[in-house]
């Protein structure tokens, strides 16, 4: 269907700021309606914004003004309408819900039953027994959560997800509080949320070797077919050792520390002993040039030849959790030599940033401004972007990369950090706007949350729901993928297609829709930090 109107299919908090995208050559009047009809308010989209990202001309324009609770759309002067959107406090704690609920349901090596995930329900998977290549090794690695639309189980992308999580968790207590297991009788002596993220820390802690290195990932040799993930039963291969997945595992569970210490001091303790020992592997460790599959294995590769973010985000988050002078100099050194900054699994460094700027130990005050100087400016450069698009995102015009809703939600969060450090609300505004994005407006007119806002995502590249016929709820897809990186997107789509416009809503279409941990992490953590 032709779309025209773009707004977040999800809606909008009452005291948000409120833009929507009018795809057209002119300025265009706009009303605002409420579902029965009757108009609230009238307003021009005169911000004209050439818009080579999407390929085309785009009229923005506010409607802020409208606050009162309740279900709204919007028409044209030429008679165009929008999806029907919400106004209210409550608007995305569905949304929350789901995307979280997502991590439940890509639970490995356990009985997912029906009561808690309906269609989605099956017997335990990939119980087998796993092998190093060269038989060095052999170990119980069950457990953690599914990667993505594979059954892969990588550590590195695994932590990023869990420390995600556990920012979502801190910024926005209400949700936290109220997150219930999907399974009613699941019993914990931690909150359901904690317990979502203990099991994918008790699956790395299995991925580490006695010298305190973790073995990058657990995946059969290749990719399967899409079949449910009890039936993938080729042996269970254990790759090799990496820098970045031991230095992610020191950081994320350093980080776990306090949130578990005062539910279960001796699980606490042994997130501890574990970080400890990851980190003095990974300082023993030089593998330059990064983890690269063997040739025995296709699986998802993580490579990443750069690992002194990691390991800054390793030393900082061990020095603010136990605070060891060792931890602090290896910080220091490595900010000496360059800051970093990143959300994601490649780059990481924020999550060191935001370690080092929240500690209560002494720290260098000079580094900590440099710190946060570098923050805001990241920060300015990302809303000057922002503001040249015309659906509020900060990717530039010329490469919409594999997993761009990342990138998307990333620079919400770098958004995000600016707004906490400066206290000034354009950055949460345009924070806000990666949110609206993601959930509608934008230039396909799809919310990419699966079973979130009116029109969402139908056929994402995910085994189980591509098996069972029905999008599992709550994924976030990857988005437009400029490099057209699998055959659908190469035969649907050609050279010609925009950026942003560059996605097919098709299981077959793994560049542009597959799903992963770490995609939905991500959002949660915006969603959370936007919403707190
Ligand atoms: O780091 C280079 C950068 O230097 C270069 O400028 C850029 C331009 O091509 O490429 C960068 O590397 C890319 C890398 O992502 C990091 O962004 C690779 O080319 C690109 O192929 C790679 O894509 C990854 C994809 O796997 C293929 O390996 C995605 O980021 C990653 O999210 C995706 O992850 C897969 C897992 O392998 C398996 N499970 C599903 C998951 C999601 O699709
Ligand atoms: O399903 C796989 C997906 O999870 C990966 O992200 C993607 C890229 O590594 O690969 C997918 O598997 C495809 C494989 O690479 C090529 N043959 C078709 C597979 C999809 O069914
Ligand atoms: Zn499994």
């Amino acid at each position: 269907m032709y779309k025209k109107v773009f707004i977040d299919q999800c809606g909008y908090l009452p005291g948000a700021e409120k833009k929507l995208t009018i795809r057209c050559e002119q300025p265009m009047k706009f009303e605002v309606l409420r579902s029965d009809g009757a108009g609230v308010y009238g307003g021009v989209a005169d911000v004209r914004i050439d818009n080579k990202a999407a390929g085309e001309i785009d009229y923005v324009g506010d409607f802020s003004a409208v606050t009162a609770p309740g279900l709204y759309y919007v028409r044209t002067e030429d008679n165009c309408e929008s999806e029907v959107f919400a106004v209210g406090e409550d608007v995305y704690d569905d949304v929350f819900r789901k995307a979280m609920d997502f991590f439940y349901l890509q639970r490995c090596g356990m009985d997912l039953p029906k009561e808690a995930c309906g269609l989605f329900a099956h017997p335990a998977c990939h119980t087998g027994i796993g092998r190093t290549l060269d038989g060095s090794d052999t170990r119980d690695v069950t457990g953690g959560w599914h990667d993505a639309g594979d059954y892969g189980r990588y550590v590195g992308p695994g932590a990023m997800a869990v420390a995600q999580l556990l920012y979502a968790y801190s910024r926005n207590e209400k949700w936290a509080a109220a997150y219930a297991c999907p399974d009613k009788h699941a019993e914990s002596v931690f909150p359901a949320y904690l317990e979502e993220c203990k099991y994918e820390l008790d699956w790395m802690m299995k991925m580490q070797r006695a010298d305190g290195a973790l073995y990058h990932k657990a995946s059969c040799a290749h990719f399967c077919s899409f079949i449910m993930p009890e039936d993938e039963k080729e042996d269970m291969i254990i790759s090799p050792v990496s820098v970045t997945a031991t230095g992610d595992f020191a950081a994320v569970c350093a980080m776990a520390v306090p949130f578990y210490e005062k539910y279960d001091p001796a699980y606490a303790a042994k997130l501890a002993e574990c970080s400890k020992r990851a980190y003095a592997a990974m300082k023993s460790m030089e593998l330059p040039g990064g983890f690269v599959n063997p040739p025995e294995i296709t699986t998802g590769e993580y490579g990443d030849p750069q690992d002194l973010d990691e390991r800054y985000w390793a030393a900082a988050e061990l020095y603010k959790t136990f605070g060891d002078e060792e931890y602090r100099a290896d910080f220091e050194a490595l900010a000496a030599e360059s800051l970093y900054h990143g959300y994601g699994w490649v780059e990481m460094g924020s999550y060191g940033n935001l370690a080092y700027l929240s500690t209560d130990r002494p720290v260098d005050e000079a580094l900590k401004s440099r710190i946060k100087a570098s923050m805001i400016s990241l920060a300015d450069k990302i809303l000057a972007l922002y503001e040249a698009d015309g659906y509020g995102t900060a990717l530039g015009s010329k490469v919409y990369p594999w997993g761009s809703n990342l990138d998307v939600a990333n620079n919400g969060l770098h958004l995000y950090d600016a707004w906490k450090l400066t206290g000034d609300e354009k950055y949460l505004r345009a924070a806000g706007a990666q949110i609206h994005y993601l959930l509608g407006r934008n230039p396909m007119g799809i919310s990419y949350v699966s079973d979130c806002g009116t029109d969402s995502i139908k056929h994402p590249h995910h085994r189980p729901s591509g098996f069972l016929g029905k999008a599992m709820p709550g994924m976030v897809s990857g988005g437009p993928c400029s490099w057209l990186a699998d055959a659908v997107a190469k035969g649907l789509l050609s050279k010609d297609v925009p950026p942003a416009k560059c996605f097919c809503d098709m299981t077959g279409s793994y560049s542009t829709n597959e799903v992963t941990i770490y995609w939905n992490s991500a959002f949660l953590q915006l969603l959370a930090s936007i919403t707190e």
